[in-house]
């Protein structure tokens, strides 16, 4: 059976105890890979590698750095199919939108960063004649980077590529439970000769790996996307070491639909919005506010949309979902169908595991589950669920529909559909997320802010936010 090893000082090596883990692939159920699993000897044995090669990766100067980050670019996409085969295979994603989406971002997010370093502009100021000050940026070290399952690579190397473009030697861990995309990151690394030490993949548990990493005093900044709880429990640990930290944690995010929208493009988009990626996305809109003029329509059309995506194997092409990504998962997820029905929800579509034929069978399938009739204090209105389960609410005007929308504990995203522009303005001012889509969902330019407000979050990714988190300002003052 395929082995997944962990990547230090450019070796690909088993953990230092020799124990492996089982890993699945969801479309079936069964044990598909061995994983190392790593503890905290192998997080020393990494961080050591990472502080060892730190200051040569920085002297190299941002023309070679980028060089090689472009290099893994180029062989990213060349075995483009074999990585979209992995991710597919070990999230159950459909393998056209790891084809579509997550390969092909991956290699984006190292070209990004590989030419952005080139183009950066310094800051100075002159303090009228008295002084020139300038601000020196330098890699804040070794880095962390943890990541989630739910954009395996395509998340994984949204954190490695901005940290080694900055100078900084990274220690990155990948979700246990999707980590065989990371490990082929390793293979085209150790093909591209990338230095050794330059970058770490040590593969475990959160507990055993990711608790080891947040506590290393040899870590200077740890970027983290995943479950808000984890967030917390990270940011716990890791504030008396001072460490800088980037959190990038769930949402529940809010679709507001006004009656005035171009109806069929927002259709469309809202369907893909609720469910893409079996919903798994934290970007996705779990919460669908519809003006009361249009609720009964909409109502009635996205329910026969959501009805007619084929839920199937997510390597065929036809499939518009595959499988939730753990069995673990597909129980919190039908545990939050549950709930709805307990808190008086109306289930309109889905609301059941779905069991698929033949070697199927064990797969872990939850179809498009639309739910409305809930208050907006309830929990399921209110807690993030992260599948593929949307929540319907309709609303008055304008001032109930932000309220509706700012009325969780969470501030990811919001998407607007409205052709008032001035009401477009208006209302993307006051939503309290760090990211609104007004008329479209998912356009992502790499240079803008990425990250949340209230407990979606701290910090922002993309762009200069992320090459200003792995770099420390230091400013120069110089009398004139
Ligand atoms: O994420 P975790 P899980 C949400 C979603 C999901 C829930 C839990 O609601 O149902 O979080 O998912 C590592 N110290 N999101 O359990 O546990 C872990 O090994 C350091 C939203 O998979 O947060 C993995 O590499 N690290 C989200 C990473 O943290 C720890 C994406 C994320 O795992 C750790 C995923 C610890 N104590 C889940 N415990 C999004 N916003 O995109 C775990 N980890």
């Amino acid at each position: 059976m395929q082995k997944v090893l962990n990547y230090i000082d450019g070796v690909l090596c088993p953990a230092l105890s020799g124990v492996f883990m089982d890993g699945h692939d969801p479309s079936t159920g069964a044990v598909h890979v061995q994983i190392a699993a790593s503890d905290g000897s192998d997080v020393d044995r990494a961080v050591a590698a990472a502080e060892r090669a730190q200051p040569a990766w920085e002297k190299l100067g941002a023309a070679r750095r980028s060089k090689y980050l472009l290099a893994i670019a180029e062989r990213i996409t060349e075995r483009s199919e074999l990585f979209a085969e992995a991710e597919s295979r070990d999230n159950g994603k459909p393998v056209s939108l790891a084809r579509e989406v997550d390969i092909p971002r991956a290699a984006a997010n190292f070209r990004f960063f590989a030419t952005a370093i080139l183009h950066q502009q310094g800051e100075a100021h002159f303090t009228d004649d008295v002084a020139l000050n300038y601000t020196e940026r330098r890699p804040v070290g070794v880095a962390g980077c943890i990541s989630p399952w739910n954009l395996p690579l395509y998340l994984f190397t949204w954190k490695i590529a901005p940290a080694l473009a900055s100078g900084c030697a990274v220690v990155a861990k990948p979700s246990e439970v999707t980590p065989l995309t990371a490990s082929m990151l390793a293979q085209v690394c150790v093909d591209v000769g990338l230095p050794p030490g330059v970058l770490n993949i040590v593969n475990g548990t959160g507990k055993e790996v990711g608790e080891a990493m947040t506590t290393h005093p040899g870590i200077h900044a740890i970027s983290f996307t995943g479950g808000t709880v984890t967030g917390a429990s990270i940011a716990e640990r890791a504030a008396p070491l001072f460490k800088k930290l980037s959190l990038e944690l769930g949402g529940k995010n809010p679709v507001l639909i006004f009656d005035d929208c171009d109806y069929e493009e927002m259709l469309t988009t809202t369907v893909r919005s609720s469910f893409r990626n079996q919903g798994q996305i934290c970007l996705c809109g779990s919460r669908i506010l519809v003006q009361e003029g249009i609720y009964q329509r909409f109502k009635e059309d996205f329910v026969a949309r959501a009805k007619s995506l084929r839920v199937g194997d997510p390597r065929d092409e036809a499939s518009d979902l595959g499988a939730v990504v753990s069995e673990a998962h597909m129980n919190k997820v039908l545990g939050h169908i549950r709930t709805a029905r307990n808190e008086g929800g109306t289930v309109l579509c889905g609301g059941e595991r779905l069991h698929l034929a033949g070697e199927l069978s064990g797969g872990w399938y939850i179809p498009p589950t639309v739910i409305e009739g809930l208050g907006a204090a309830c929990s399921t209105v209110q807690e993030e669920i992260f599948g593929p389960v949307v929540t319907l609410q309709p609303f008055k005007d304008e001032d109930e529909a932000l309220q509706l929308a700012n009325g969780t504990d969470y501030g990811l995203a919001s998407v607007v559909w409205t052709n008032d522009l001035k009401r477009a303005h208006r209302v993307a001012h006051e939503l309290r997320s760090g990211i609104v889509w007004v008329n479209c969902w998912m356009i992502r330019d790499l240079r803008t802010p990425f990250g949340g407000m209230k407990q979606s979050g701290v910090g922002r990714e993309g762009g200069l936010e992320a090459l200003r988190f792995f770099t420390e300002a230091k400013n120069v003052c110089i009398k004139r």
